[in-house]
């Protein structure tokens, strides 16, 4: 008999699932924030091998610094991080660049001092690393991008196909395709979503390419504002560590949310991670053929083929992409508590 039992064990061996790599690709915003502490609860799912940070949302140095601060107070002190040198065609307003700050001061993660935890940063350009990262590892690596798509263009761009080859997704929170988009700015019409608007050549080159997307747009995102509700809920499980920290930082959106009613906070970036951490969280269609508006006063727009829509400025390549259409609110932070009771 004992043949037979090996042979109705091999499968369940077999399909012991492996955490799937990550690179986590940022920019530094608050919810770029609880964002990783989302990837980093979930080592059974995927396994962080890297992190590039883009001066975006952010002031990058600051950025890093938190980044540093964060990975080393919850353990995770062999994640490198490496801060990509890649500029802005239309920057971010300073006084939003400027917030993260407000998360690198939180007592919770300066208990250790910043010249140890620089230790871990890499030298390197953030883009250049990201190739590196991509280079030295034997599978094909899920790119989580919050941020805007310059250094995975920039890797595409200096390395072609052997780049696209190695990735196995970019799930990239951007985009806003049958929704108003949130750039307000001299000169734009204002359909463009600001990730895109930040670098408009970049999303033309992934689109160009032939790197699978799945596009995490205003669309969907707009449907998870973060409410005081929400922060107030992270209080109640204040025994793991993970909660404490992401109601903490969250907590700095909260004169936003009450100063701009009409112009919610939106858990845009956290959105896209769990979505691509619980499949059955987020309603997806994989044949969205699309084009990206790349200059003139649309440039950053995501435009689907069946949108009647006047091509007056350069565009990309039509090509099909995934794209994420629907989430339950009340499902999503309810996902986000629950992977956060951690410590
Ligand atoms: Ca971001």
């Amino acid at each position: 008999m004992k043949p037979v039992v090996i042979l109705l064990l091999l499968p369940l061996v077999i399909t012991a699932a492996k955490p799937q790599k990550v690179i986590f690709d940022h920019d530094g915003g608050i919810d770029d924030f609880v964002t990783l502490l989302l990837l980093l609860s979930k080592p059974e799912l995927v396994s962080v091998v890297g992190i590039t940070i883009l001066d975006a949302d952010c002031r990058a140095e600051v950025a890093a610094n938190t980044t540093l601060k964060l990975l080393h107070t919850l353990g995770f002190n062999d994640i490198p991080v490496a801060i990509s040198t890649l500029p802005a065609v239309n920057p971010f307003p300073d006084i939003w660049r400027w917030s993260g700050l407000t998360v690198d001061v939180q007592p919770l993660i300066n208990q250790v001092d910043s010249i140890s935890v620089k230790q871990n940063l890499v030298q390197q350009p953030g883009q250049d690393f990201l190739w590196e990262l991509l280079r030295t590892q034997l599978e094909r690596i899920t790119i989580v991008a919050t941020g805007p798509l310059s250094n995975v263009a920039y890797i595409i761009k200096h390395y072609g196909d052997e780049a696209a080859a190695r990735i196995k997704e970019v799930w990239w929170m951007g985009g806003a395709v049958y929704v108003q988009g949130n750039v307000d700015y001299p000169g734009h019409d204002g359909s463009a979503e600001w990730n895109a608007f930040w670098d408009p050549p970049a999303v033309g080159v992934v689109w160009n390419s032939s790197v699978p997307i799945v596009m995490v747009p205003l669309d969907v995102t707009n449907h998870v504002p973060v409410t005081p509700d929400l922060i107030y809920r992270f209080g109640r499980q204040a025994e793991y560590l993970y909660s404490v920290l992401a109601g903490t930082i969250w907590s700095k959106v909260i004169s936003w949310v009450y100063e701009r009613p009409l112009e919610p906070y939106f858990a845009w970036d956290t959105l896209t991670a769990a979505c691509l951490l619980s499949r059955e969280l987020c309603a997806r269609v994989d044949d969205l053929v699309s084009y990206a508006v790349v200059s003139g006063p649309s440039q950053g727009r995501v435009v689907a083929a069946n949108q009647c829509v006047a091509r007056s400025s350069d565009v990309s390549r039509q090509r099909t992409i995934a794209t994420v259409i629907q989430v339950d609110a009340e499902e999503f932070y309810g996902f986000v508590l629950d992977a956060l009771k951690r410590s």
